[in-house]
């Protein structure tokens, strides 16, 4: 895997002197000259509006919609993380994909990857194509499927990776390279399950690369927001005309509390995918679990492609239990250290059930085909200690399965887990 600590540094334009990731994380667009105060904590900066010397002779500040010193900070922390000249917040991930989607006009065609978080197939399906969009669904895990599908009204390729909920893992510069064989076709990436720091989808080819940052990016589970970044001048223009006339925009609280949630993004991250593999290698001997996904077990069908193009794997383990709907209700109504909600992310262990919770809106003769079925269960794996969050899984599979033992021996498994990100 790739030294996650490197990040090229073309942020705000020019080449800088070469920093690495976790030192862009709390420095950029963070520096105290910025403020007359000389603060070395970004400001919360709550005006609306902003004096002009003269009319349309401003500061650099008119309206807070069109643009907020702490949204400021935040944006550019954020582009330089993705190695992006631009970056856009919104009031959530729905809106930073609406935000995109504005690029288009009636008659374009959207193609997603049909594998996606719940609420982005619903607004693909059900607001997009009002507005007069076509959207297809396609297995962009198969590159040859992507290719046949495009047509001279695509004009956005979407990409989820690892997708919501089932783990796939897509190659991004694979489908950058067919995508850019097209004029005028967009390849957007929905990076909120890896974060900046396991991916970077536009060093790989992409066009865009979008989150929730309510997710990782954030990390507390106390902000819905969303982002956007991108290289392109002509681009970025057009989104930040849509971001301000649309006007989707988060706060400047909430931009506060993202950015500082950023500055820990690497430490968090590592501890994410420390903990989710320990879980991961746990549930794969386990006999009341039919099949673990998570990408960064040798067993993942894109093992090796993870690898390739990630520098580490979130928290995220999909599982389907042993038995049918019964089996998965005790097993997440057993859980006492992980949560059952929705969203991931966090600092805290969270479960749930995608068919019944998050993907319910995706209509049930697809969820068969993207294998949604009633016995997986979705784990995002936070930051406890690894013991305790093992031992509950453990516990919640032993409700759902008296009289089954997994053999693991917990010690063991932790003394021996290779670990080295
Ligand atoms: O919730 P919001 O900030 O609007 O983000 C939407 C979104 C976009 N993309 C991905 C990959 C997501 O997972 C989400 C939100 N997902 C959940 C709430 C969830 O539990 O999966």
């Amino acid at each position: 895997m790739e030294n996650p600590e490197r990040i090229g540094c073309v942020a705000r334009g020019y080449l800088e002197p070469f920093r690495h990731f976790a030192t862009e994380a709390i420095h950029s667009g963070q520096e105290p000259e910025q403020w007359n105060s000389l603060a070395l904590v970004p400001p919360i900066s709550l005006s609306t509006t902003f004096k002009q010397h003269s009319p349309g002779e401003h500061s650099g500040f008119e309206y807070s919609r069109s643009g907020n010193p702490t949204r400021n900070c935040l944006e550019k922390a954020v582009a330089t993380l993705d190695g992006a000249k631009y970056c856009m917040a919104y009031a959530s991930g729905l809106a930073a994909t609406l935000n995109v989607v504005h690029l288009l006009k009636a008659g374009d065609q959207i193609i997603s990857t049909s594998d996606v978080y719940g609420g982005t197939n619903r607004y693909f399906r059900r607001i997009a194509t009002e507005m007069g969009m076509k959207v297809s669904f396609v297995d962009c895990t198969n590159l040859k499927c992507l290719e046949a599908a495009i047509t001279p009204e695509t004009k956005l390729v979407w990409l989820e990776t690892p997708t919501n909920p089932t783990l796939s893992v897509i190659d991004i510069r694979g489908c950058a390279d067919i995508v850019h064989k097209h004029k005028d076709v967009l390849l957007a990436v929905d990076n909120t399950f890896m974060s900046a720091y396991f991916q970077r989808p536009l060093a790989l080819g992409a066009d865009i690369c979008m989150y929730s940052a309510t997710k990782y990016m954030n990390g507390h589970s106390d902000v819905i927001m969303g982002l956007v970044s991108v290289n392109c001048d002509k681009l970025s223009e057009r989104l930040k005309f849509l971001q301000n006339a649309l006007g989707a925009v988060p706060s400047p609280f909430d931009c506060y509390l993202c950015n500082r949630g950023l500055k820990t993004l690497p430490l968090r991250m590592k501890q994410h995918f420390h903990n989710a593999l320990a879980i991961a290698m746990f549930l794969e001997k386990d006999p009341r679990v039919d099949k673990v996904v998570f990408p960064g077990l040798p067993s993942h069908p894109q093992y090796e492609l993870t690898k390739r193009q990630c520098t580490g794997v979130p928290g995220m383990i999909t599982f389907y239990i042993k038995g049918n709907l019964e089996h998965a209700k005790i097993f997440l109504k057993s859980v006492k250290v992980f949560a059952l909600a929705e969203s991931l992310g966090g600092y805290e262990s969270l479960a749930e059930h995608p068919a019944i919770m998050t993907h319910a809106s995706v209509p049930e003769e697809d969820r068969v085909l993207l294998k949604i079925s009633d016995s997986l269960i979705r784990l995002s794996v936070g930051l406890e200690e690894t013991e305790d969050l093992i031992g509950d899984v453990d516990q919640a599979l032993r409700a759902a399965h008296p009289g089954l033992e997994n053999p693991t021996k917990v010690e063991d498994l932790l003394k021996h887990m290779k670990f080295n990100c």
